[in-house]
């Protein structure tokens, strides 16, 4: 019972121990809206595909947990009636009702751990919210990254998040938050923000040999890096703070918590920007799909 499924073009990867790279799918049933999300999720894998690796996206449909979605799957999903957010506390229930849903990060670092996928991408990881102190929002994409040992590539953490909150409770969790080729703290949509990374790696091999290193010391739990997203596709920090602020106390206002909070902030952000902000997140991931497979085949050839 409740063994993983693993697509055929991931289980030939697996076989053949060609480099993997496990992909989410909170994003695509919460994140975007239809039919961006199915649009992005091909592009996704094809960028891994692209750049010399295998995508497995992983998802639960009835019940299921799926390492790799053949196409019709990666479509049903996409187009799901009210799927599940599925994280860490949820995704043990869903197996045993036979529900459909997305894996958030922390889910899909668990399932690419059983799987032992080593790489992960994924747009921006979940945090501190702003106005945690009230309502103590804090996302478990942060208490798994202390726990599984994947290594994330992100565009940074969400730039709806308190990020000073989410790096100080990053650094409790001794997860290290890695920024790739600059020493500013990307923001996902905006290539940088306002705060230091407390690290900098410069190269997939640098990044890879650190994966090691942390394994090697028998440390668990994974890394975190932070690809600014690509030059000319990102929106400056500053544009964006004033409406994050406003989003959010609206959003407070009206009562909204929890795992609405997230999908409702992206949804807003995306109107009031007249899109930019889903441009941007679909130039993001994408980026971050191509780090993650050089990750993953470095970690193939760097010594450990
Ligand atoms: N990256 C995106 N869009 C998303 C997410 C990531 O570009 O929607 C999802 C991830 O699955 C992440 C989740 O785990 O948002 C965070 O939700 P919360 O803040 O409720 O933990």
């Amino acid at each position: 019972m409740h063994e993983m499924i693993w697509s055929d073009e991931a289980a030939r990867a697996r076989d053949a121990g060609a480099p993997l790279v496990a992909l989410e799918s909170t994003i695509i049933t919460h994140g975007m809206p239809c039919p961006e999300n199915l649009a992005t999720a091909r592009a996704v894998e094809g960028e891994v595909r692209g750049a010399g690796a295998v995508p497995a996206t992983i998802a639960v449909l009835d019940g299921r947990l799926h390492i790799g979605l053949d196409a019709a799957q990666l479509e049903r999903l996409a187009r799901l009636p009210g799927p599940m957010k599925l994280s860490r506390a949820d995704l043990a229930v869903a197996l045993a009702t036979g529900a459909s849903g997305g894996t958030t990060v922390a889910a899909t670092m668990i399932a690419a751990a059983r799987a032992r996928i080593a790489v992960f991408a994924t747009g921006g990881i979940g945090g501190v919210h702003l106005g945690a102190e009230r309502s103590w929002d804090v996302s478990a994409d942060l208490q798994e990254l202390a726990q599984s040992r994947v290594t994330v590539v992100c565009a940074g953490p969400k730039a709806i998040l308190d990020l000073p909150k989410t790096l100080e409770l990053l650094e409790t969790l001794g997860v290290p938050v890695i920024a790739y080729g600059q020493d500013a703290l990307p923001a996902f949509w905006s290539p940088a923000s306002p705060h230091a990374a407390p690290l900098r790696l410069d190269s997939a091999d640098a990044i890879a040999a650190a994966h090691l290193a942390r394994a090697a010391l028998g440390l668990p739990g994974g890394q975190l890096i932070c690809n600014p997203v690509p030059a000319g596709d990102g929106i400056p920090y500053d544009d964006l703070a004033p409406l994050i602020a406003q989003a959010a106390a609206e959003t407070e206002t009206a009562g909204i918590a929890a795992k609405q909070v997230t999908p409702h902030l992206l949804r807003r952000l995306g109107a009031a920007t007249g899109g930019r902000t889903l441009t941007a997140n679909i130039a993001l991931v994408r980026s971050n799909a191509r780090l993650a497979a050089a990750i993953a085949r470095a970690l193939q050839t760097v010594p450990g």
